[in-house]
């Protein structure tokens, strides 16, 4: 089934959800526990949880982790905007700026060169928001702001090439087809504008970038970006363009809305506090089950799992504690290392004999040699929350 052609095509969430439903009898049998007592409640996409609705952001509930590839109606949606509606026989993307050969691209002639196939996970910097003290501007995820998908695609590099990159190009920036305004008491933006974010040119012509127009296997459902979007495979979400139309390369440094009002950290080179954009994630590491405040069983063997990822470089221990931590043992890495996705890991938890309660953590380590923090960095804002989240459970 074409889930994005037809949406696309229908332009209506109405049509998206029926195509979804009817294509995952199961999980829209199962539901979310509650009754579907109307007609909204009997659309919403299974399995995800709702942060805000118009525009939808979504979470995927990291407490069912099961599989490696997140299945797509369950991966997490994270939109700034309504939902463009762009059809694949009027969109077209250009590569334009700082270029010899300024190019326009229709949606058959992208889908027929050789395509590439990648797995990537995908985090909102913005996940695990819900565990930062005080009022927060942004959406508040707990722990499914991230999910994992396979991509099939072009590297962006190739689209470059063909268009001829000048000498003294600095920024490629990927704009989305989706609009707004954002309004004070937020930083305003200067009137309506689209969706956009860059990449330095080194990191645009690195393979693991991706023009994707397929997601596990089918053509990208309009949540996800349909026809086409970038997949920055190693950086925080907020790179990866969706519904992308237009690539201009600059002779500068881009300060678009997305990385200077908002997505940035305090940096501070010579003890200097600077605004930076945020891109490469970092190491962190997520408890699936138990999940927060489940009751578990006293004096018995309860597999702990969870997954773990680094961005571009490889787990390579993840440790666990029961107590508050104090103390660590490690827990066991699953499976093997798959480039820019998650690593599954497990434990085997021998609970405590007495009912009570108690603080579960995990902590990952990677490659590059960086550990979770175990405090939260203030310098971070509100973005890149990867210090050791507390998980308490009851112990019955
Ligand atoms: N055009 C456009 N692209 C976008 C966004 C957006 O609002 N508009 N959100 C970004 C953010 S913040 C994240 S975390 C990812 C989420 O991708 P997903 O919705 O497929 O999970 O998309 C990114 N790409
Ligand atoms: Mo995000």
């Amino acid at each position: 089934m074409d889930g994005g052609m037809r949406a696309a095509a229908g332009a209506s969430r109405r049509t998206f959800l029926g195509g979804l439903a009817a294509a995952v009898p199961m999980l829209a049998a199962a539901g979310t526990g509650r009754g579907a007592d109307n007609e909204s409640d009997a659309l919403d996409i299974p399995g995800l949880i709702t942060r805000q609705k118009g525009p939808d952001n979504l979470e995927f509930p990291f407490s069912n982790l099961k599989s490696f590839i997140t299945p797509t109606e369950q991966f997490f949606v994270r939109s700034h905007f309504e939902v463009p509606t762009v059809t694949a026989d009027d969109w077209t993307l250009t590569v334009e700026g700082h270029v010899e050969r300024p190019l326009t691209l229709r949606y058959d002639e992208l889908r027929s060169q050789p395509a590439t196939k990648r797995t990537a996970l995908l985090e909102c910097a913005g996940n695990g928001r819900v565990f930062l003290k005080g009022l927060q501007p942004g959406l508040r995820w707990e722990l499914g702001g991230v999910s994992n998908a396979e991509w099939t695609g072009i590297p962006l590099a190739t689209l470059l090439q063909r268009a001829g990159v000048k000498p003294g190009a600095v920024d490629v920036v990927l704009e989305g087809a989706d609009t707004g305004e954002v309004r004070p008491p937020n930083p305003a933006t200067p009137g309506v504008i689209s969706y956009s974010r860059s990449l330095p040119l080194a990191k645009a012509n690195s393979p693991e970038v991706l023009l994707a127009w397929q997601m596990n296997g089918e053509d990208l459902t309009v949540p996800h970006g349909f026809p086409v979007r970038a997949v920055v495979a190693g950086w925080y979400g907020m790179a990866s363009v969706k519904w992308l139309k237009r690539i201009v390369v600059l002779d500068r440094p881009y300060d678009g809305y997305y990385q200077t009002f908002n997505y940035t950290i305090w940096q501070r080179p010579q003890g200097l506090p600077t605004l930076t954009p945020v891109t490469e994630l970092d190491v962190k590491s997520q408890i699936a089950r138990p999940a927060g405040f489940e009751v578990v069983p006293r004096n018995s063997e309860y597999r702990v799992h969870g997954a773990a990822w680094a961005g571009d470089a490889e787990i390579t221990n993840v440790e666990f504690s029961t107590d508050d931590g104090r103390t660590w043992t490690n827990a066991a890495l699953v499976g093997e290392h798959v480039p820019y996705a998650w690593r599954f890991w497990e434990h085997a938890w021998r609970t405590p004999e007495q009912p009570g309660s108690t603080v579960l953590m995990s902590r990952a380590t990677d490659s590059r040699g960086r550990t979770q923090a175990m405090e939260r960095d203030a310098d971070r804002r509100d973005a890149m929350i990867s210090h050791v989240l507390p998980v308490a459970v009851e112990i019955r």
